[in-house]
């Protein structure tokens, strides 16, 4: 308003013509419609006493209708306009509607002006009820199929709209009108409901017409936004977005379905209810987390992969907790019938492939053609363990990787859909994590469709113990997506939010909400028994007829199909189920790889076996060396300033054929760029690094976000090089890069904890993931994890990545010595579940890295990165340590003065990553550099048990150490001890040298950490220290 009167006061009236004129040309650029400084009252208009607050603007609205149509605006105001145009005095505008019949204009002038205050307040308090229900009218749809739960756990209904049961029943009508009136709400009374009122440009209720009656508005506000569907976006904060939702939901008539679309919903529900009662009969005892009771969720889905197909989407990745999901393996992914079945037969063997996994954890990839669009598509549903909702940001990063490999840079062809369980979807943390990806650059995968199974219960707890916001949907509110609340009890609903939820995807590429709400007709599995907990939705649920029968009933009552046709397209359906069981039996052996979610095409031979077991040097020429590390060290063409003496450094560092840390990370992201390979590193602060080593973007000093990524500048064919700093979180992150990581084997995707402490926070990633993947899913995957580690006396939290977490879950035997062939090193390699190492150089580093991607198979490798070792002098490579022919070394032997006299060595400590450099430093202050060895074992997993016995075996005469700088209960030792004795045939104890044992992994006392070191160091150098354990 205060612009209004200043703009105001600045212009002379217009004519109505005059105004209208510029009105229309502006507006035809103007869309959609924002306040634009030429749309100004003439003073005498701005004068009013009533156009404060919000009511300018609906007073604006009513003003531009009337310049362009004087006659589209009530009596009243067009008489309003024209006298304030006319330049009547402030206050002088108004008129009474009740005096306009057929006075003459001048009259008018003088006109009642608590009436037209009326008149502006009606219409004010209509535009504020249209509001109410766009953005509360959700709270009061009937949602819940069962009819007693409020979907919103609150059965108040807000006091600024008139429900639905109201409008149902005169009386309560009345009631409630009342208490608006009378609680002076909007000041409307039963007397307004017949008059029109003219509808503001943010409702589509008219339809064509621009004016209603009061009732008729409230009754159409009803019809969309208070009954099977319950609209939640009014939190959005975008203009375009809010109208366009409107649009859809309000519009008269939006909800109409062909003969042909009607029949094609019932079949889908045939179908997902059938195959339940079909697993149900002949399995009655098996758990299969059946869907009864959300048999919608499969049309559902289908019409979300129907719409995104018809909008150009070719590759739709999926993920799922357990509810259902045989179901929509069977009608959505279209997995053989028999497969499933099969899979209920106890005798049923599995092949030799892993530990597999239950049936409804396994994934499944499938490409086929989409019926109703007739183009082709790829579905996928990840395999994914029972932690509920861990695969979400797994789904993502896989998503975002097909998107990238297809150049799909909008997300227009690969989409990804998430569905959710109620309880899960509100309670776990990951979901946020996600939601918080989804729009970021290097995260975003354009929109992800998710689809809660909102059965209002979890397991037997009752929403209203399990959240504290009132839909389990609310998280999603924080990316401004919209939720679309729906009954799951009637499928047209459900079928028309999945259109709009796909459509709104393809328009707007940004996450979107399915909310069905439906309850669950068995207990959490087929097995248990919900009456323990809750009865009175459970007698409730008994009476429940099922939703295939309602609909079908329905479109039998509405002459859509007969009750024959009904009949028969059951029959159909069963005949379907019989048969594929009865070729199920043939099926004697279960094969995990024809589950699997995402096949590497050409990687393995036919038979899923790598090509060869063989593993190229490692090592790169002189001249690639050279180049890489001038890439590495140039100086780009903006402007950098406090780089320069860093990139002058690696200059200086290539010349002398010698690299750091960073180059030899560069050496070999480079290389593998060069060869093809993207490579892709994200987690928190990498592209800095946290420790300021990296530097793989650099920023112009003077221009914001004008950066420099050399790395993408190593060849003219290279692949591109994505560096990412993350949202700060692990648990997404990770489980983001694992997903990426699986969808080609011809990638280096690495993610590095800030400090590798951090990593636990992303626990269940490792833990469900990447631990255990290819013995549960039979894929594999290469995901490096680079945790920086090491006791500096920087406290508990920023010192171990806990190295005895990942090594306790390494698959080798410790007692077993494994028979020690020529292809042992790489045969390990092949059957271990993970990689572990922890390099004492960055030559070792460079290979490491390498040899992930020239390995004919995929692991996944945990690297314990260093933090002081980045800038430490001694922790250098020559370039000759990276030549062809050089390989990553497991185990770096004592090449020292030992070397010349082996006999008299009194003996040899073993040890792994920083502490080396503690350990040579000491051992020469105490002159034993002919009396003690030291071999650096730098890879602990799989154990290099040919190397250890060659070391050991080399010194007659020595006692063996192992020797660590974490705490005797961590680290290494509890892993490397027996695999140690083992190797030796127990011939010799290996002795501990290291910090004792201790509840926190570090000391935060910077004076203790020294005197911690110093012991062990002792120890490790004191010929007699375990001469009284002998
Ligand atoms: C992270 C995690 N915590 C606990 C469980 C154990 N659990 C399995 S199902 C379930 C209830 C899930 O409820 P909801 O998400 O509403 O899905 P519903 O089973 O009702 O479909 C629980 C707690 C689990 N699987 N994952």
């Amino acid at each position: 308003m205060h612009r209004l009167r200043t703009c105001a006061a600045r212009l002379r009236p217009l004519t109505a013509s005059q105004t209208a004129q510029n009105f229309s040309q502006q507006r035809r650029v103007a869309v959609p419609r924002t306040f634009q400084p030429f749309r100004c009252y003439t003073a005498p208009v701005a004068a009013e006493p009533f156009l404060n607050g919000t009511s300018s603007n609906y007073v604006e609205e009513m003003y531009y209708s009337w310049l362009e149509d004087p006659k589209s605006v009530h009596k009243s105001w067009d008489v309003f306009f024209r006298n304030a145009n006319a330049g009547a005095p402030p206050g002088m505008a108004h008129q009474s509607p009740l005096s306009l019949a057929g006075l003459p204009q001048a009259q008018s002038l003088a006109g009642a002006q608590p009436n037209v205050e009326k008149l502006v307040e009606d219409h004010l308090a209509v535009q504020s009820l249209i509001r109410a229900y766009q953005i509360r009218g959700h709270h009061v749809a009937q949602l819940d199929p069962l009819g007693i739960m409020d979907a919103d756990l609150d059965s108040h209904v807000p006091n600024d709209i008139i429900t639905s049961s109201d409008k149902l029943d005169l009386a309560l009508f009345k009631d409630r009108l009342s208490i608006l009136t009378v609680g002076g709400f909007y000041g409307l009374d039963e007397s307004d409901l017949d008059k029109v009122f003219r509808l503001p440009t943010t409702t589509f209720i008219g339809g064509t017409e621009t004016a209603l009656p009061l009732r008729e508005i409230i009754r159409r506000l009803e019809m969309a936004y208070c009954q099977h569907i319950g609209v939640e976006f009014m939190f959005i904060n975008d203009l375009d977005q809010c109208q366009w939702i409107r649009e859809k939901f309000e519009k008269p008539g939006v909800m109409q379905f062909t003969l042909e679309e009607k029949r094609t919903l019932l079949a889908r529900m045939v179908r997902s209810t059938r195959f339940e009662e079909f697993l149900q009969r002949k399995w009655s005892s098996e758990k299969r987390f059946g869907l009864e009771g959300c048999e919608s969720l499969i049309p559902a889905l289908k019409t979300i992969i129907d719409k995104s197909s018809e909008k150009g989407v070719e590759n739709v990745v999926m993920g799922m907790p357990h509810r259902g999901r045989l179901n929509v393996l069977a009608n959505v992914i279209r997995k053989e019938l028999e497969q499933i079945f099969c899979q209920f037969d106890s005798k049923l063997e599995a092949a030799d492939e892993g530990s597999g996994d239950v049936k409804y954890h396994l994934g499944m990839y499938h490409r086929r053609i989409n019926r109703v669009t007739d183009r082709n598509i790829t579905l996928s549903l990840m395999a994914n363990p029972s932690h509920l909702e861990a695969v979400d940001p797994v789904v993502q990063g896989k998503t975002k990787a097909e998107q990238f490999y297809c150049g799909d840079t909008e997300g227009h062809k690969v989409m990804s859909i998430l569905m959710h369980g109620d309880a899960a979807f509100a309670g776990q943390g990951v979901v946020y994590e996600t939601f918080h990806l989804s729009d970021l650059p290097s995260y975003s995968t354009h929109g992800t469709v998710h689809v809660v199974v909102n059965n209002q219960i979890g397991f037997t707890t009752d929403p209203r113990m399990a959240r504290s916001s009132p839909y389990p949907t609310d998280v999603a509110r924080v990316v401004n997506a919209p939720i679309f609340h729906v009954n799951a009890d009637d499928p047209e609903a459900v079928v028309y939010v999945c259109n709009v939820a796909a459509e709104w995807r393809a328009t707007f590429h940004k996450d979107v909400v399915v909310d069905l709400v439906c309850y669950r007709r068995l207990g959490h599995n087929e097995m248990d028994e919900p009456m323990f907990t809750q009865p009175l939705m459970y007698k409730q649920i008994k009476k429940q007829k099922g939703v295939m029968q309602k609909y079908g009933e329905k479109l039998i009552a509405e002459g859509v199909v007969t009750r024959q046709e009904y009949e028969e397209e059951i029959a159909k359906y069963d005949k379907i189920c019989e048969e594929a069981h009865v070729r199920s039996k043939d099926e004697k052996i279960l094969h995990i790889k024809h589950w699997l979610d995402s096949p590497w095409p050409g990687f393995f031979n036919l038979d899923g076996q790598p090509k060869s077991l063989t593993c190229p040097s490692t090592g790169l020429t002189e001249e690639e060396l050279t180049h890489i590390g001038q890439v590495a060290s140039s100086v780009p063409n903006i402007i950098i300033l406090c780089l320069s003496r860093i990139l002058k450094a690696r200059g200086e560092m290539i010349k002398n054929r010698t690299v750091d840390w960073a180059l030899g990370e560069y050496m070999a992201f480079g290389s593998l760029l060069k060869e093809g390979i993207h490579v892709r590193l994200s987690g928190q602060d990498v592209e800095r690094g946290t420790f300021s080593h990296r530097h793989h973007v650099l920023h112009d000093q003077n221009v914001d976000k004008r950066v420099c990524i050399p790395m993408n500048h190593v060849a003219p064919n290279q692949a591109p090089y994505t560096v990412c700093n993350s949202s700060l979180s692990e648990y997404g992150v990770l489980g983001f890069e694992l997903g990426f990581a699986m969808a080609s084997p011809n990638a280096l995707v690495l993610w590095e904890a800030q400090f590798g402490d951090f990593h636990n926070t992303a626990q269940c990633i490792i833990d469900q993931f990447i631990c255990p993947g290819q013995a549960k899913w039979v894929r594999q995957n290469g995901i490096v994890l680079l945790l920086p580690h090491g006791m500096e006396g920087m406290g508990p939290e920023h010192s171990s990545a806990r190295p005895e977490r990942f090594l306790q879950m390494c698959n080798d035997d410790p007692d077993v010595l494994p028979s020690i062939t020529e292809d042992f090193a790489i045969r390990q390699l092949h059957d271990c579940n993970w990689i572990v190492v922890n390099c004492s150089n960055p030559g070792n580093f460079f290979h490491v890295l390498r040899r992930q991607i020239l390995a004919p198979f995929r692991k996944p490798l945990i690297v314990f990165t260093p933090k002081s070792l980045l800038r430490h002098p001694e922790a250098r490579s020559n370039f000759d340590e990276m030549l062809p022919g050089t390989d990553f070394q497991r185990l770096i032997p004592d090449n020292g003065p030992v070397a010349q006299n082996p006999a008299g060595v009194k003996r040899i400590v073993f040890c792994t990553g920083k502490v080396y450099y503690e350990l040579t430093k000491e051992r020469k202050a105490h002159g034993m550099e002919d009396t003690v060895a030291i071999a650096r074992m730098e890879q602990l997993s799989p154990f290099p048990f040919d190397l250890v016995k060659a070391e050991s075996e080399k010194y007659p005469n020595a006692d063996l150490v192992w020797c660590q700088e974490e705490h005797k209960n961590q680290g290494y030792y509890d892993y490397v001890k027996p695999r140690m004795r083992t190797t030796i045939d127990r011939a010799k104890p290996v002795w501990y040298a290291g910090r004792p044992p201790a509840a926190a992994p570090a000391t935060g006392n910077k004076k203790a950490h020294l005197v911690e070191l110093k012991n062990f160091l002792d120890t490790a150098f004191d010929l007699d220290a375990f001469k009284d354990q002998m």
